[in-house]
């Protein structure tokens, strides 16, 4: 998984990802249910779902594509298995840098709950992607909460921030 500061391209590299709350994992895409399956019963994950983002499977593309791009947070971790395709995330470091990780196949990524952060596809406008969700909900929440005048004051985004003070 690669990653740089956006502004400068300087490389940030898996163990920064990890500082911030930011975990990864590399799966074999066409073998991984044992893997994964490990993965969800140490980190008490629960729901799968499969989105398919691409011109033609998704109905709303454009529309979906700006909300996924407009910076926001969730009161929950965000997990993404990558299937097929590719994307990148952007995340924001505590002081506001943005990071982008680039995500291909095989690639399983963990956003911690209350980091900004937002997603794009690449050139290609094409990924496959494994929704997982904490089975500590009976419904996954995935509502963004946009960056604004409420979203700092979230529990998620403190408690997020305390992890973070220590650095
Ligand atoms: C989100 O919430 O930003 C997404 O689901 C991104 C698309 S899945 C790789
Ligand atoms: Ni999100």
């Amino acid at each position: 998984m690669k990653a740089y500061y956006l502004d400068n391209e300087q490389q940030v590299s898996t163990t920064d990802l990890d500082r911030i709350g930011v975990l990864n994992w590399k799966l074999n895409p066409e073998d991984y249910e044992e893997d994964l399956k490990k993965i969800e019963q140490e980190r008490n994950y629960g729901h799968r779902s499969i989105v398919n983002l691409s011109e033609s499977t998704l109905p709303n593309f454009n529309e979906m594509m700006k909300k996924f791009f407009e910076e926001h947070l969730h009161e929950f971790e965000e997990i993404r298995f990558i299937l097929d395709g590719e994307g990148y995330f952007d995340v924001r470091e505590k002081d506001d840098k943005w990071i982008r990780i680039e995500l291909v196949k095989g690639d399983l990524i963990v956003l911690p709950a209350g980091m900004y952060h937002r997603f794009t596809l690449t050139d290609t406008k094409y990924a496959k992607a494994m929704r997982l969700f904490v089975n500590t909900q009976k419904e996954p929440i995935w509502t963004p909460v946009n960056r604004g005048e409420n979203s700092d004051s979230l529990e998620c985004r403190k408690e997020y921030l305390k992890t973070q003070s220590v650095n």
